[in-house]
C-alpha cells in the first residue's frame, strides 16, 4: 500500500510541476534519505528538486492541496536529522540544491543577494578578490548551503566576531507553509517595519516553509592574521585564557578548544603531524585577523604556555586543521553519538568533569568553540546502537542540569525533538505551536522536527 501512495503522490507531483523536477530513481534518491553520519535514515515517496523559486511555490501549494508532508533539504550536512524524511515514505523531499545561483554583489553596501542552493564555498569563491567576505564560516563549507545555514541558524567558527546566521542574514524570500511567497531582499541595516519575518525562519528547521533566496550582511575581508595553539592543564584554565582573550585582544577571530582524545583522533585518523611533544589535557586555538602586526595582547597572552603559532594563510589553515577536521576524524571511527551543547562559561569546567564521570558518556571526545561557551560532546561510534537507550537522555539532562542549552547551533531536528522540554516551557512550547500553526496551517512543513510529531 505504501508503494501505492508513494508511486501515486511522484506522479501527480511529476504532473502538477513538469518534466525534470521530480525524481523516483531509488539510486538517486538514496543519498537523501540518509544524514551526513549515517546516523539518521528514512524514506521519501520522491525527491523534488526545483530550480526556481516559482516552482517551490507551486510544490509547496500542490503539497498543502494534497496534505502532503515536505522535507526541505539544502546540502545534507546537518547533524540532527532535520533534512531527512520518516520511515513511512510518504513525504516529498524538496532539494534545493539546484537554486545555486549568487544574484547580487552589492560592494557599495557590503551585502549579497544568494538563492538558497548556493553553497558556503561558493558563496566564498564569488566573493574572491572583493574587499568584503561572509562572516559565517564552518568546517562544511564546500556542501552546507545558505538556506540550509540559515535554517539551522548556523553558528560556526567565527560566531565570537560575527554572530550566527540570524545576525549575518538582512532578508529572506520564502515560501511558507501557507503556500504564500514572502520576499523582503532590499536588505536595508535599519527597517522596523513590523515582525521580524527573516529572524523567525533563521532556526526554523524547514517547519515554517521553504527559504528560496537570502539577503546577506557581508564583512571587511582582513588582510593579516595569527593563528596560535595553547597547551592548558584543564577546561578551567581554557576557559580563563579564552576570557583574558576576550577582554584583552582587538581582532579576536576565534577561540576554540579541543580535548586530547580529540586531538589524538585528529592525529591518528587523519595522519596529521603532533602539534605538541606531549598531547596537553585540552587545546586552546586563539585566532586573530586585522590590518598590520598583531596586538601586543596576543603575545602577552601567550605568555610561558607551550604554543605553536603560524602567520601566513598556508599556517593558519594547517593549524585550523587540527580544530576544524575533528568531526572527520570522528566518522572515520564509525557511525557517531553527537551531542551539540551550550553551557555558561562559569560552569563550562564543572560540566565537563561531571561529563567524564557519567557512564552513558564513556568514550566521549569533547571539542568545540570555546568563545562562545559551545561543546560538541561525539560518542565515536556509538550512533548505530542509538535507539531504545538513555544515553541521550542522560546527557541532555546533566547539560540542563548545569544551566545549559541541549542544542548550541545544530538545531533540534528529529534527534531532539523528544528532549526541547529540557529547555523550553509549556508556555514557550504553546507559542511555538501557536506559530507553526499560523503559518504552517495544514502541518505539511517538516513534521516531527523542533516539535514532536
Ligand atoms: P541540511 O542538512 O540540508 O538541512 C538542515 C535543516 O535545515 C533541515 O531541518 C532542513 O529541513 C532545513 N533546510 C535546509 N534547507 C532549507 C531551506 N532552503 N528552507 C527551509 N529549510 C531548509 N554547524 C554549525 O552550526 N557550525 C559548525 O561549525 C558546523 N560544522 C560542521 C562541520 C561538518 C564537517 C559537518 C558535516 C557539519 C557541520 N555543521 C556545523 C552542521 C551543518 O553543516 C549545518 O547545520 C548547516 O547549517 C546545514 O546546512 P545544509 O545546507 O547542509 O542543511
Ligand atoms: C564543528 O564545530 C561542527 O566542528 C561539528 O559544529 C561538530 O561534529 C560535531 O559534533
Ligand atoms: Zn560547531
Amino acid at each position: 500500500v505504501a508503494t501505492v501512495t508513494a508511486r501515486s503522490i511522484a506522479s501527480a507531483l511529476a504532473a502538477a510541476l513538469g518534466d525534470g523536477v521530480v525524481s523516483t530513481d531509488p539510486d538517486v534518491n538514496r543519498s537523501y534519505e540518509v544524514d551526513w553520519t549515517g546516523r539518521f535514515h528514512g524514506r521519501s515517496a520522491c525527491v523534488a528538486r526545483p530550480r526556481t523559486s516559482d516552482e517551490v511555490a507551486a510544490l509547496v501549494r500542490w503539497a498543502v492541496e494534497h496534505q502532503c508532508p515536505l522535507v526541505p533539504q539544502g546540502g545534507n550536512t546537518g547533524l540532527v536529522g532535520g533534512g531527512v524524511p520518516d520511515a513511512s515514505g510518504s513525504s516529498v523531499l524538496v532539494s534545493v540544491g539546484r537554486m545555486s545561483a549568487v544574484r547580487d554583489v552589492d560592494i557599495v553596501a557590503g551585502q549579497a543577494t544568494v538563492e538558497a542552493g548556493v553553497t558556503l564555498g561558493a558563496l566564498d569563491r564569488a566573493l574572491a578578490g572583493e574587499a568584503w567576505e561572509f562572516g559565517v564560516d564552518l568546517g562544511a563549507r564546500d556542501s552546507a548551503t545558505l538556506g540550509g545555514m540559515a535554517a539551522t541558524n548556523a553558528g560556526g567558527l567565527r560566531v565570537l566576531r560575527y554572530g550566527s546566521m540570524r545576525a549575518n542574514v538582512l532578508g529572506v524570500e520564502a515560501v511558507l507553509g501557507t503556500g504564500q511567497v514572502v520576499s523582503h531582499l532590499q536588505g536595508l541595516v535599519k527597517d522596523n517595519t513590523g515582525y521580524d519575518l527573516a529572524g523567525l525562519l533563521c532556526g526554523s528547521e524547514g517547519t515554517l516553509g521553504v527559504i528560496t533566496a537570502l539577503r546577506l550582511r557581508l564583512v571587511p575581508r582582513w588582510p593579516d592574521r595569527l593563528a596560535v595553539w595553547l597547551a592548558c592543564d584543564d577546561w578551567s584554565h581554557a576557559v580563563d585564557v579564552a576570557t583574558t582573550a576576550r577582554l584583552s585582544v582587538d581582532g579576536l577571530d576565534g577561540l576554540e578548544a579541543v580535548d586530547s582524545a580529540a586531538l589524538r583522533h585528529v592525529q591518528e585518523q587523519l595522519g596529521l603531524p603532533s602539534l605538541f611533544d606531549t598531547i596537553p589535557p585540552v587545546a586552546l586555538l586563539v585566532a586573530w585577523a586585522g590590518r598590520g602586526e598583531p596586538p601586543d595582547a596576543l603575545g602577552m597572552l601567550v605568555g610561558d604556555h607551550a604554543h605553536v603559532a603560524g602567520v601566513d594563510a598556508a599556517q593558519w589553515r594547517s593549524l585550523w586543521a587540527y580544530r576544524e577536521r575533528v568531526t572527520e576524524a570522528v566518522a572515520r571511527v564509525g557511525v557517531p553519538r553527537k551531542f551539540d551543547v551550550t553551557l555558561p562559561l562559569r560552569d563550562l569546567a564543572e560540566f565537563t568533569r561531571r561529563i567524564a564521570l557519567e557512564p552513558a558518556a564513556h568514550g566521549a571526545v569533547v571539542f568545540g568553540h570555546l568563545g562562545d561557551g559551545n561543546l560538541h560532546v561525539n560518542l565515536p561510534g556509538q550512533g548505530e546502537q542509538s535507539t531504545g537507550d538513555d544515553v541521550d537522555g542522560r546527557i541532555l539532562g546533566l547539560v540542563a542540569d548545569c544551566g545549559g542549552s541541549i542544542s548550541a547551533e545544530h538545531g533540534i531536528g528529529r534527534h531532539k525533538a523528544p528532549w526541547l522540554h529540557l529547555n523550553r516551557s509549556p508556555e514557550e512550547l504553546a507559542a511555538f505551536r501557536s506559530l507553526k500553526a499560523a503559518l504552517d496551517p495544514t502541518g505539511i512543513m517538516n513534521p516531527g522536527v523542533i516539535l514532536p510529531a
